[in-house]
């Protein structure tokens, strides 16, 4: 298949359930000018903790690699699990550009803000704060969580988040992604863009909230999802299947399925 973008995130390489034979034999067959690996390709936290690294991690870098040297623009956004990258940011490496967040515009000329969206979790709770600050304070709360993350690793504590929190609460998790997403689509419309294209809940999805439509890869630990967009500008969620006997052919993300798999309930169970 040809497409113009194709947008994968949660890949999260050093852990043993992430699906690469699957994402290889997507790749073989998916050619686009433009590839965007929308955070946590690398699981960095996973492998401090034990090394885990197979021959077909390094067939998957090599594809990544001979894609960016032919026809494919290749982008790496960084997420809270790669974030060991972040040093090297606004660089490139084999003609991969390594960014936190970037701008992608379509063919049809709208706007997509691309991050991988970690920086926005538990914002919601900052929200009537928010209302009382303004917009001055309101980048600086969303850095907040990053920060106290980089505190809780200096003192030896694993990444924090509200996603991993509300694993232990499942009423709470569709509530979680709910604000998830709403923090996310009230920055982008303060960004002035058309939308958001991100990750890191392993949520695939697609939904239009008024003037903003939001994007969410969803994962390669469990769903198998990637967005892709066509050469109008259209941009639709695919789920790759390699056995489909195997798999019923249900709707990508139904209200049944919603309430089935909330967030958290991931293979890996990481966020
Ligand atoms: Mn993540």
């Amino acid at each position: 298949m040809n497409y113009r973008t194709i947008w994968i995130s949660d890949v999260h390489l050093g852990t043993r359930h992430a699906r690469v034979t699957a994402l290889l034999e997507f790749l073989r067959e998916a050619e686009c000018e433009h590839l965007y690996l929308v955070g946590d390709f690398i699981d960095g936290w996973q492998l401090r903790r034990k090394w885990y690294w197979t021959e077909e991690y390094n067939l998957l870098i090599q594809k990544l690699l001979r894609k960016s040297r032919k026809r494919t623009r290749v982008t790496f956004v960084t997420g809270n699990h790669d974030e060991f990258l972040e040093q090297f940011l606004g660089l490139s490496f084999g003609g991969v550009r390594l960014v936190e967040r970037t701008v992608h515009q379509a063919a049809d000329g709208k706007k997509y803000l691309v991050l991988h969206g970690h920086q926005f979790d538990g914002v919601m709770h900052f929200n009537r704060l928010l209302d009382r600050v303004g917009s001055v304070l309101y980048e600086r709360i969303l850095d907040v969580n990053v920060w106290v993350n980089r505190c809780r690793r200096w003192c030896g504590f694993g990444y924090w988040s509200f996603a991993s929190y509300i694993k232990l609460k499942a009423k709470s998790a569709m509530k979680y992604v709910s604000d998830y997403e709403e923090s996310l689509i009230q920055f982008t419309r303060k960004s002035g863009m058309d939308g958001v294209i991100c990750g890191h809940i392993h949520r695939p999805e697609i939904r239009n909230l008024g003037d903003i439509c939001y994007y969410n890869c969803g994962d390669w630990v469990e769903n198998c999802t990637a967005l892709v967009e066509d050469f109008e500008g259209n941009i639709k969620l695919i789920r790759f299947e390699s056995h489909p006997e195997t798999k019923e052919s249900a709707p990508l993300v139904s209200e049944e399925e919603k309430e089935l798999h909330p967030v958290g309930q991931t293979a890996g169970g990481v966020i």
